[in-house]
């Protein structure tokens, strides 16, 4: 079979705000030498917003922006991307596609941590309970590739880490 993607392959990881993309993403790309990206870091410093939503305080991403920065390195493959919303993305950036769970209670005390407040904290602790970015996932993409993942202590996350790089070592091996 043809090598479609010459660095490996794409992995998203999406969820919730605090259910720990970023740690594992990291994590992951650390042991796997996968390059990482964190969309809401990378929109952040290049400035891709299109104004400001006043109700949750924050800027407003501009999508397309973000997909024209990323597109040739997708198509090189060998990306984890993170970013906790992933409707927008083009489907075939994709071979994998990792939502993580987090309890509602363990959640709550991660974002309280950050400083979230308010609406702002209950709304994502009401996208968690209503499982939206599960949701989004299987409406954007394959169901044969999209997973859920527990995301509430260190034991799960190894457990993660492990079941990514043998998915990985096996995506290798047949590619
Ligand atoms: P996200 O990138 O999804 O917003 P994060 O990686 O910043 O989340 O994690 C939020 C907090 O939770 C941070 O303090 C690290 C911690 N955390 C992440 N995954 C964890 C896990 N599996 N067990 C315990 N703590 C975790």
């Amino acid at each position: 079979m043809e090598n479609l993607r010459p660095g490996g392959p794409n992995i998203l990881i999406t969820g919730t705000p605090g259910t720990g993309k970023s740690t594992l993403g990291a994590e992951l790309a650390q042991r796997t030498g996968l390059q990482y990206v964190n969309v809401g870091e990378l929109a952040k410093q290049e400035h891709f917003y299109e104004g400001y939503d006043d109700v949750y305080q924050c800027p407003i991403l501009n999508e397309d922006q973000v997909i024209d920065e990323l597109e040739d390195q997708m198509r090189g493959g060998g990306n984890i991307i993170d970013y906790h919303g992933c409707e927008f993305f083009p489907e075939r950036w994709f071979d994998i596609v990792f939502v993580l769970r987090t309890d509602n209670t363990v959640l709550y005390n991660r974002l309280e941590q950050r400083g979230y407040a308010g609406k702002k904290l209950d709304d994502n602790i009401q996208c968690e309970i209503f499982q939206t970015i599960l949701d989004e996932a299987r409406n954007s993409y394959k169901a044969e590739i999209v997973h859920e993942l527990p995301s509430n202590t260190p034991d799960e996350l190894e457990d993660n880490l492990d079941k990514i790089a043998a998915w990985l070592q096996e995506w290798k091996v047949s590619h």
